[in-house]
């Protein structure tokens, strides 16, 4: 078996609207997604996981199988629930009692303030494309930070291309455009200038603790590998990857970067409006993110193409449903020597050394990593004669997270200066765009009793927690 080092994050993810349900009590304001998920008709965000109630069982339950970390995510609304405004109290005390919760168990809680959960009112007067927003994000940033000093790691924004691609590439997410390219990249830029006026408020104020954000990394590697698809896989990295690393960590676009976008812009009649001063205060800040958040589940593989853009997501679990053809750009292709699962995500925990030691190598001011997400989406049920004791079987995620595991211990081994790793997810949660049916948790939630069943990721999770004793 393999032996974590010493002190290592070993930790469960969360996100506020995919676990807390309750997205009507205590005040709460709507999010971008409560009317949308109503209209849309296929699943709703309560119950979840009830987390707003139960989190001192799955924090319980964290203890007991050896983890010292949790992600959660603050709900924006319900603090604020038109994102701005007077604070809602009621909102504010479940912080506190959910981080007392964990401090009092030994759990360390690393705190996002976004996490996909936009407040409605702000999402219908332009997201974060309307640069007002990112004011009403760093005062709500800064009431956090005064209001919970218990909290001493901060993320600031999950995955800001998953929000930017999703809204406005592929669709999947609110307000479902498909290829439209200048909101895409816009939104990219202006999440970033968001991540960046907090964190250089976050230092200029002086608080204790640490900060930084989270980017999911998806390598795109070039398949079959000729140089026409080679460059199709490097506009497709810049789009993804590149640009929001050299805007985080180099606080600037490099013209390598640049070049690549600018192409995409082109072929796409698309283009980014970059402010006096942008530039400036992402500089700034590029220095200061104290650590890393790198989310992985997958790389892609791409080819050359050069039709319209076309694409269907895989949101039901059927596999070899999905298709991605972007212009100006590449399509995705299937690499037929890496398997998939159902959703038709590729499987390939070198990915993820290859990233690691990418960052580590092109982005120094990353100084410290987390791998804050990393696992894997099963459709998984109940057996029939299920006890209060049944343990779930479910030997597919630990030798996921296993060989995972062997990649990042690698890349640490070779100097990648990576300290701990969050599964996605603590326990199972409800998926944005794919519902119920795609669980990844280490415990098992029974939506309609909200009883929760161990699965055997979860024992093996304990026995790797033993190895740092
Ligand atoms: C990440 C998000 C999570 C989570 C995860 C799994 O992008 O940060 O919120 O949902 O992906 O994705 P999915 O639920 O689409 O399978």
């Amino acid at each position: 078996m393999k032996k974590l080092p010493k002190d290592f994050v070993w930790g469960g993810a969360t996100a506020a609207y995919q676990v807390e349900g309750a997205t009507k009590v205590d005040g709460k304001g709507k999010t971008m997604w409560d009317d949308y998920l109503k209209a849309q008709g296929r699943f709703a965000p309560d119950p979840a996981s009830d987390f707003y109630h139960l989190y001192p069982e799955d924090i319980r339950l964290s203890k007991k199988y050896g983890l010292n970390a949790i992600r959660v995510s603050i709900a924006w609304t319900r603090i604020f629930p038109k994102g701005y405004g007077e604070p809602v109290q009621a909102g504010v005390d479940y912080y506190h009692r959910l981080f007392k919760e964990c401090l009092n168990k030994g759990i360390e809680p690393y705190v996002s303030l976004h996490h996909f959960d936009s407040p409605k009112t702000l999402f219908d007067d332009g997201d974060w494309l309307n640069r007002k927003n990112i004011d009403h994000f760093v005062d709500y940033a800064k009431f956090c930070f005064d209001e919970f000093p218990e909290v001493t790691h901060w993320f600031t924004i999950n995955e800001l291309i998953s929000l930017a691609y999703s809204q406005y590439i592929q669709g999947n997410f609110p307000p479902s455009h498909k290829f439209d390219v200048t909101s895409a990249i816009q939104a990219e830029h202006n999440e970033l200038l968001a991540h960046a006026k907090v964190v250089n408020l976050f230092k200029d104020g002086g608080y204790k603790g640490k900060i930084g954000l989270i980017h999911v990394l998806q390598p795109v590697y070039p398949y079959p590998n000729t140089p026409e698809n080679q460059h199709a896989a490097d506009l497709s990295d810049a789009f993804m990857n590149a640009f929001l690393l050299d805007g985080t960590f180099k606080g600037e676009y490099t013209d390598k970067t640049m070049k690549l976008i600018n192409e995409i812009l082109d072929a796409n009649d698309a283009k980014l409006d970059i402010q006096d001063g942008d530039m400036d205060i992402l500089k700034k800040a590029s220095t200061r993110n104290d650590y890393f958040g790198l989310n992985y589940y997958q790389p892609s593989f791409f080819a050359a193409y050069d039709g319209e853009s076309t694409n269907h997501f895989n949101g039901t679990g059927e596999k070899g449903t999905s298709s991605f053809k972007f212009k100006g750009v590449g399509q995705a292709v299937k690499n037929p020597n890496i398997p998939t699962t159902d959703w038709d995500w590729n499987i390939y925990p070198e990915g993820l050394y290859d990233i690691l030691k990418r960052v580590s190598s092109e982005y120094p001011n990353s100084k410290e990593i987390f791998i804050t997400e990393n696992g894997l989406g099963l459709k998984e049920e109940l057996p029939e004669n299920v006890t209060d004791d049944t343990i779930i079987n479910d030997d597919k995620r630990i030798d996921f997270v296993d060989q995972h595991m062997e990649a990042i211990l690698k890349a640490r081994s070779e100097g990648v200066n990576v300290n701990g790793y969050f599964v996605w997810s603590l326990q199972d949660q409800f998926s944005w765009a794919n519902g119920y049916n795609k669980r990844y948790g280490l415990f098992f939630v029974d939506f309609a009793t909200q009883k929760r069943y161990i699965k055997k990721s979860a024992l093996w999770y304990k026995a790797l927690a033993d190895t740092m004793k």
